[in-house]
């Protein structure tokens, strides 16, 4: 080979690596999930289930944030569910009339907004991964969940209990469903480049029973003149 020839030969493999084909192959990860329900009650709340995936190794740098707001409206949390990358933060704008409050007393990140009323907005950063049971110390039929995840691949079903996760790069995970009726089933994938299709999953909520929690003192909700 001439020493013309080989750096002919040198070139065409350099142009050949471009950045992108570095990368590792990423597909969609994709299915349906149910909720198994008393007497074949329909599920109404098939929104609220969040779908997770945690690489077996562990995700090398932290997720971006995905700040969201969670609304007190007509005396609920609108929407009852979130699910966002840990470290983000969520608004929630007091739409009613009225005064609300915003507590959680989730062992890995505990708070309290205090009350404000109409038209006030308070925030809170989830700086640490796991599920947060959102409630309000006026009215003590409200309840959320904020489930904060260390991975970018989340999101939650369609009202058909669809799911669709987007560039997902091959490799081993961990899925992760959750529902807070039907609580959370794990288990492992191994994600091809082409990604993953037609997954079928179930939760089981035939055993849910909704308990009152406490205020945030720990105490029992007194009526206080509001309406609950
Ligand atoms: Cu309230």
């Amino acid at each position: 080979m001439s020493r013309h020839t080989l750096l002919v030969s040198l070139g065409a493999v350099v142009a050949a690596v471009s950045p992108g084909s570095v990368c590792r192959a990423q597909g969609a990860v994709s299915g349906q999930v149910a909720i198994l329900e008393k007497a074949n009650d329909p599920t109404e709340d098939m929104t609220n289930t969040v779908i997770y995936l945690e690489p077996a190794g562990g995700v090398k740098s932290r997720p971006a944030a995905t700040n969201t707001s969670i609304a007190l409206q007509a005396r609920q949390f609108a929407p009852r569910v979130r699910v966002i990358t840990e470290g983000s933060k969520i608004e929630f704008p007091n739409q009613d009339p009225f005064t609300h409050n915003v507590f959680s007393k989730a062992p890995q990140g505990p708070f309290d907004t205090e009350s404000f009323g109409k038209g006030k907005t308070r925030d809170n950063v989830f700086k640490t991964s796991g599920v947060y049971p959102l409630y309000c110390n006026v009215h003590p039929k409200m309840t959320a969940f904020v489930i904060a995840v260390k991975t970018p691949y989340f999101t939650q079903a369609s009202n058909d209990g669809r799911f669709d996760i987007d560039k997902v790069p091959a490799g081993k995970y961990a899925i992760h469903l959750w529902h807070d009726r039907g609580g959370e089933h794990v288990d492992t994938l191994v994600v091809p480049a082409s990604g993953l299709k037609d997954l079928k999953y179930q939760l089981d909520a035939r055993g849910y029973k909704y308990v009152q929690h406490k205020n945030k003192f720990g105490k029992d909700y007194q009526f206080n003149g509001d309406i609950y």
